[in-house]
């Protein structure tokens, strides 16, 4: 059959079967409609009740996230309105010319003034749009103003931070109470003065990463090779949640990341706090936690003044030699963030957690400072990573395969580790703060 004789029974057939539609089949015809109303009405009722959403990009919590608020808003506001119209153009003709077994219109083509129209009209809006889209643009890219630097580094998969001294001896423009400052090196959660503009330096060192806390900036790509600048600046003391942007790999969806805002005095305690020499494990139980440590852990992690009693030596990590990312986080202060493993877990057990979240901003400082105490410890998730971390988060495609090529892993591999040898661990990370 040729698309002509299809087409020539299709249009005549209509003609021949013109029938009266009954009133059950209306009601019938309108019932789905009317569910498509309700399921839209209650789907905005319910977003507009949800209590603050912790990466919400609509409650702008600095300068940069208001400047891109600022711009969201009426262009929203602008699209909301031309979708409506759009919306209700299409529903009138559906509904208007809807077949009843009419022959079809006579057929026309083309319509020069409709046409011209609706292609100045678009460019209108576009480029009055523009204007305000560049100058933002240029705005949130100016970083000559800031006043304090993080470097921030994407792994697989968890992002890693480190404070760098300035020649004055400052780290991000505050000076340690006591001695010479030493770089600082965290993961997970980046810790920064409030109403301080800072200058995030990122990169990558494996695949592309993009760094996004919806509440205080727009995303930015952390690419192998290249720097990329980010200001990031808030007013409140508080935690601001985030995650990874683009997909890295098997365990994006793990990759998370929180900035912790401070006071000025509080993050001058933190800073200090991160500078203090390396405490000797007190209990029985934390010494020998510490040689577990050494024996298990050190030649990936890092804990600073870490000294192997056997030989006097300092301790000093080698993850290049061991993971493919060539990095494991720093574990000096483990116990002073309340996430592990890409922020993905907490630190924290649910009640805890939620003192700290939930804490005004005038009390938040002094319970984050707190840190995790041993009542506080979330041991089930800790437990849990320590027993099998490649299980709890995704590393290879099977979760039992242990893959070693030339002595390398990718992420923290199965250890193996007997329930003693955890309960040793976690006695001595648990000084660790
Ligand atoms: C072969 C290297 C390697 C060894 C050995 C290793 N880890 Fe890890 N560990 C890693 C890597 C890589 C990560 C980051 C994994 C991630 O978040 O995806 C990690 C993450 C962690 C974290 C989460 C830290 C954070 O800030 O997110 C803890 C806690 C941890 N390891 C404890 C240990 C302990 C305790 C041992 C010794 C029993 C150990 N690891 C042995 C490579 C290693
Ligand atoms: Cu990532």
């Amino acid at each position: 059959m040729t698309f002509h004789e299809r087409t020539n029974v299709q249009t005549s057939e209509p003609m021949t079967s013109v029938a009266s539609v009954s009133s059950d089949q209306i009601s019938r015809s309108r019932r789905p409609v009317l569910a498509l109303g309700a399921v839209i009405g209650a789907g905005v009722v319910a977003s507009s009740c949800a209590a603050q959403a912790p990466q919400d990009t609509w409650s702008p919590a600095g300068e940069n996230a208001q400047m891109i608020h600022n711009l969201q808003w009426p262009i929203f506001a602008v699209a909301g309105i031309v979708g409506l119209i759009v919306f209700a153009a299409v529903g009138y003709a559906v509904w208007k010319f809807r077949d009843r077994g009419q022959p079809i219109p006579e057929q026309t083509h083309g319509k020069p003034a409709l046409e011209i129209a609706l292609t100045i009209l678009p460019a209108v809006i576009l480029a009055v749009i523009a204007v305000p889209t560049v100058s933002t643009i240029f705005a949130l890219a100016d970083t000559t103003d800031t006043e304090c630097v993080v470097n921030v580094t994407g792994q697989q998969w968890w992002w890693e931070y480190d404070y760098p001294i300035a020649d004055d001896g400052s780290i991000c423009g505050f000076m340690p109470t006591a001695g010479n400052a030493s770089p600082i090196i965290t993961s997970g959660q980046m810790v920064l003065p409030v109403g301080t503009k800072v200058l995030v330096r990122g990169t990558s060192r494996d695949v592309i990463h993009s760094y996004w806390i919806p509440r205080l900036n727009g995303k930015k790509d952390m690419v192998p090779g290249r720097v990329h600048y980010l200001r990031l600046e808030t007013d409140t003391p508080g935690i601001y949640a985030g995650q990874c942007t683009e997909f890295c790999g098997l365990s994006h969806a793990n990759m998370r990341m929180e900035v912790i805002a401070l006071e000025r005095a509080d993050f001058q305690k933190w800073l200090d706090n991160e500078l203090k020499p390396y405490q000797a494990p007190e209990t029985a139980a934390a010494k020998a936690g510490e040689t577990v440590f050494i024996q298990q852990c050190a030649r990936c992690h890092q804990i600073n003044g870490l000294v192997d009693p056997i030989n006097g030596e300092l301790v000093v990590s080698a993850p290049d030699q061991f993971v493919w990312s060539g990095a494991a986080p720093n574990l000096t202060n483990l116990m002073m963030r309340n996430t592990f493993a890409g922020a993905t877990w907490d630190l924290l057990s649910p009640q805890c957690r939620a003192r700290v979240w939930e804490a005004a901003p005038e009390e938040f400082g002094e319970r984050f400072l707190e840190g995790v105490t041993p009542e506080c410890l979330n041991t089930v998730d800790l437990r849990e990573w320590l027993r099998n971390s490649p299980a709890k988060k995704p590393m290879y495609a099977d979760a039992e395969m242990l893959e070693v090529t030339d002595g390398k892993t990718r992420g923290m591999p199965y250890l193996a580790l007997s329930e003693d040898q955890i309960d040793l661990l976690i006695a001595y990370l648990l000084e660790r703060k």
